[in-house]
C-alpha cells in the first residue's frame, strides 16, 4: 500500500468503526461480530502506530467506548471505570507477563471468565443500595438506579452495614432468559435482540424500569471500587468479602503463578464456552495483590495490572444435510444450508445462508459434506470450510429453473445473484407481499405469510395493492376467518392508507432502495409524484445516495408499469405525502393556523396520524374544545367533545370533509 492508500484505508476504518459503535452502543443492534469489530479496531491501531501522521484527534482508537446517552442523568465516577486491553494470542499474554515482571517480582495472577454483558457500578451507604450507574466512557456514566433495583441477584441491603461501598460488576442475561425473551418477542411480532449482550443492554437502558424487570437480568460482581470500614489487600480477599456481603461473584477463580498456568487457565475457560449458562467473550487476567497493582498503575486508557484475552469465534463440525433454494422478492435464488442441528455459542443452529453459487464453488460445498460452522460474535452462523466430502459426492449446482415457477433463471450483468426471469413468479410475488405488509414497510397487522398464501391461492389478490380492494365478505370466505377478524383486517389495511410517504416508497420493493433510502427520497422530494418525476441526476445529487441507488430508483419510476402503479396508489387513497416534513407551509392552506380537536374513532386515521397531517399543513391540535377551537374532527363515538362543540357553535367535520380540506392544501 502507498501513502494515499494508507490514509484512505484509515479513513474507511474510522468511518466503519464509528458506524458500528453507534449500532452497538446506541442502537443495541450490532451488524458485525465483536470479533470482526475488534479486528477493524486492531487494523486501525496498527496503521496509526506505523504512520502517526494518520492519527486524528477524534479517532475511535482514542476513545474507550460508549458515551453516556442523554436518556439518563449523568453520574461522574469518582474512581474511573477502566476498560481492559485486549489480547488475541498467547504471545500477547506472554508479553503482558513480561511487562508485569519488569515492575513486580513473583506476581500472583488470577484468571476469570470475561462475562459478555455491561459493566455497572453499584453504591451502598450504611449497607443500603443508593445508586447504580453504567460505565459510559469510564469517567461519566448514566444513572440507572431504578433499573438495577429490578435485578434480583443484586442485594439491596448488605449483610454488614459498611459506611460506604462502591462495587463494579457485569450485568448479563443468561442464555436461557435470552431464549425465553426471544420466543416471547417473536410471539408478539417484536424484533428480537441479536444476542444476550444486546438484550441486556437494551433492557438495562430502559426508561421504564418495569420493562427491565420483565427481562430477567443477573449480575456478577468482580471488583471493589471504593470501600470504607474495611481494609483489603488482594483480589481474592475482596471476592471473599463481596460474597460475605451478599453479592454473587464470578463462578471461576483460578490462581496462577506462571504464564504457562495462565495460558492453561485461559484454555480451560475457553473449552467450557458454549456449555456455560451465560455468554463469555474472553478471559480476564489480573494481578492479585493490590500493592502490586499500585506499583503497576495504569496507562491513559487501561490498568497495567490486567489484560483481557479474546477467544476466536467458536467453530464446530456438522453434516450438511441439504441445500434449500429460496426465491426472494426480487427473484434472487438464495441457497440455504440445512445441517444436522448443533449447539454453537449457546444456541441451536440448523441453517445458514450459503449466499450464492460463487460462495459454494469457492468452498466446494457439497450435500453430505462434513462442514465447519462458526457463529461469529454469537450472531449469524456461517460455513467456514469443508472438512471432508462425502464419498461419491458431486459438486453442487444451482438449478437451471426457478424452483417456484419453473421459469429459466439467469445471471444479470456480472452479478453473483441468480434470478428468476418471470416477474409474475408466485414465490417472488409472495416475498413481495410479505415485504409490502411488513413492519418497516406498510405495517399491516394480521397479514402473516399463511393468510397471504390463502389470499393468493384463492385468487382474492394478485398484487399488494389488491389488498386495498378487499371487502369484508371476501376475507370471510377464507378458512378460519370470522367476522371480527375480517373487520380487524379491513381496519388494519385501511389504517395503512395514512402511512407516511417513506413507507409506501419502501414497500414498493425497489431494488437497492432500503428503508433509509426511502426516507431520504421522501424527505427530499416530499411527495410520491415528485419522486416519480425526478431525474436520475436529481436523485444522485442527494446526500447519502449512491449511483447504483439513483439509477435503480430512476429506472423503476420510468417504467410504464410503475406510472400505472402510482396512479393506482392515488386512486386507492393511500397517502403519498411526506408527513414528517418541516417545510414552511403556505398560509393560504385551509388548515393553516387553525386549531383542531380530534375526537372519536376515525375510519382511516389514528388520531395521532390525523394530528400529524394537521401539523404538517400548518394547523394546530388541542385536547379540549373551547371558543378558540376552529374545527372538531369527529369520528365514531365522539363523546362529550362533540356536545361541547355543538353548544359553542364550533364547526364539526367528519373525516371525508377533513380529506377535502387536506387535498385542497398545497405545499
Ligand atoms: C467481565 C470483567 C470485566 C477491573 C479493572 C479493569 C477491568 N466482563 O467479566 N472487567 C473486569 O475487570 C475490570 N473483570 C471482569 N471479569
Amino acid at each position: 500500500m502507498n501513502e494515499t492508500n494508507w490514509s484512505q484505508r484509515a479513513e474507511e476504518l474510522r468511518t466503519a468503526i464509528l458506524y458500528h459503535n453507534d449500532r452497538y452502543y446506541n442502537e443495541d443492534a450490532p451488524e458485525i461480530s465483536d470479533y470482526d469489530y475488534d479486528m477493524l479496531l486492531r487494523e486501525l491501531e496498527k496503521l496509526e502506530q506505523e504512520h502517526p501522521e494518520l492519527q486524528t484527534p477524534d479517532s475511535p482508537t482514542r476513545r474507550v467506548g460508549g458515551e453516556a446517552a442523554a436518556k439518563f442523568s449523568p453520574v461522574t465516577h469518582t474512581v474511573p471505570m477502566e476498560s481492559l486491553h485486549d489480547s488475541f494470542s498467547h504471545e500477547e499474554i506472554r508479553e503482558f507477563d513480561r511487562r508485569v515482571r519488569e515492575t513486580v517480582s513473583d506476581p500472583l495472577y488470577v484468571v476469570e471468565p470475561k462475562i459478555d454483558g455491561l459493566s455497572v457500578s453499584a453504591e451502598y451507604r450504611n449497607g443500603i443500595f443508593v445508586r447504580g450507574s453504567t460505565r459510559g466512557d469510564g469517567l461519566v456514566g448514566e444513572d440507572i438506579t431504578e433499573n438495577l433495583k429490578t435485578i434480583r441477584s443484586l442485594p439491596m441491603k448488605l449483610k454488614k452495614p459498611l459506611p460506604y461501598l462502591e462495587v463494579r460488576g457485569e450485568v448479563y442475561m443468561s442464555v436461557q432468559s435470552f431464549e425465553e425473551l426471544t420466543a416471547l418477542q417473536e410471539e408478539r411480532e417484536e424484533k428480537p435482540f441479536k444476542n444476550p449482550r444486546n438484550a441486556a443492554a437494551g433492557s438495562l437502558r430502559q426508561k421504564d424500569a418495569s420493562v427491565t424487570k420483565e427481562r430477567k437480568l443477573d449480575i456478577f460482581v468482580f471488583n471493589i471500587q471504593q470501600i470504607e470500614g474495611e481494609v483489603l489487600t488482594s483480589h481474592k480477599e475482596s471476592l471473599d468479602h463481596l460474597r460475605e456481603l451478599g453479592f454473587i461473584t464470578l463462578p471461576f477463580y483460578q490462581p496462577c503463578r506462571t504464564v504457562e498456568e495462565v495460558l492453561e487457565a485461559i484454555e480451560s475457560i475457553g473449552n467450557q464456552r458454549g456449555e456455560l449458562p451465560f455468554q463469555i467473550d474472553g478471559a480476564v487476567i489480573k494481578v492479585d495483590r493490590f500493592s502490586h497493582r499500585e506499583q503497576l498503575g495504569s496507562t491513559s486508557k487501561f490498568p497495567r495490572w490486567a489484560e483481557a484475552y479474546k477467544y476466536p469465534p467458536e467453530e464446530k463440525e456438522t453434516e450438511l444435510l441439504d441445500v434449500e433454494i429460496n426465491v426472494g422478492r426480487t427473484g434472487v435464488l438464495t441457497p440455504t444450508a440445512i445441517f444436522a442441528p448443533i449447539t454453537l455459542a449457546g444456541t441451536t443452529v440448523s441453517r445458514a445462508t450459503l449466499h450464492n453459487e460463487d460462495f459454494i464453488r469457492e468452498k466446494d460445498i457439497r450435500i453430505g459434506d462434513v462442514v465447519v460452522l462458526r457463529k461469529a460474535g454469537e450472531i449469524i452462523p456461517e460455513v467456514v470450510s469443508v472438512s471432508r466430502h462425502k464419498e461419491g459426492s458431486v459438486p453442487f449446482r444451482m438449478p437451471a429453473v426457478c424452483p417456484s415457477c419453473g421459469s429459466p433463471v439467469a445471471y444479470e450483468n456480472g452479478e453473483a445473484a441468480l434470478r428468476c426471469s418471470n416477474t409474475d413468479c408466485p414465490a417472488q410475488l409472495m416475498r413481495h407481499m410479505i415485504h409490502f405488509v411488513s413492519r418497516d414497510a406498510m405495517d399491516i397487522d394480521g397479514l402473516g405469510e399463511r393468510v397471504l398464501h390463502q389470499m393468493t391461492e384463492s385468487r382474492l389478490i394478485a398484487s399488494p395493492l389488491d389488498l386495498y380492494r378487499l371487502t369484508k365478505e371476501q376475507i370471510m370466505t377464507l378458512e378460519n376467518k370470522k367476522e371480527k377478524s375480517a373487520d380487524n383486517l379491513i381496519r388494519a389495511i385501511d389504517k395503512s392508507r395514512a402511512n407516511d410517504l417513506y413507507r409506501i416508497v419502501y414497500a414498493l420493493g425497489i431494488r437497492h432502495i432500503g428503508q433509509r433510502a426511502a426516507k431520504l427520497l421522501s424527505d427530499h422530494f416530499g411527495t410520491l409524484d415528485a419522486i416519480a418525476a425526478a431525474s436520475e441526476e436529481e436523485i444522485a445529487q442527494m446526500e447519502g445516495f449512491g449511483e447504483i441507488m439513483a439509477q435503480s430508483a430512476a429506472a423503476y419510476f420510468a417504467l410504464p408499469t410503475t406510472r400505472q402503479l402510482v396512479e393506482e396508489i392515488h386512486s386507492l387513497g393511500i397517502n403519498t405525502r411526506n408527513l414528517s416534513e418541516k417545510k414552511p407551509v403556505s398560509a393560504d392552506n385551509p388548515l393553516f393556523g387553525k386549531t383542531f380537536v380530534i375526537t372519536g374513532t376515525l375510519p382511516h386515521y389514528k388520531r395521532t396520524e390525523a394530528a400529524a397531517i394537521i401539523e404538517s399543513l400548518g394547523g394546530k391540535t388541542a385536547s379540549s374544545v373551547s371558543k378558540k377551537t376552529d374545527y372538531v374532527l369527529a369520528g365514531e363515538d365522539p363523546g362529550s367533545k362533540l356536545t361541547k362543540a355543538q353548544s359553542l357553535g364550533v364547526t364539526v367535520i367528519d373525516e371525508a370533509q377533513f380529506e377535502e380540506m387536506k387535498n385542497a392544501s398545497h405545499e
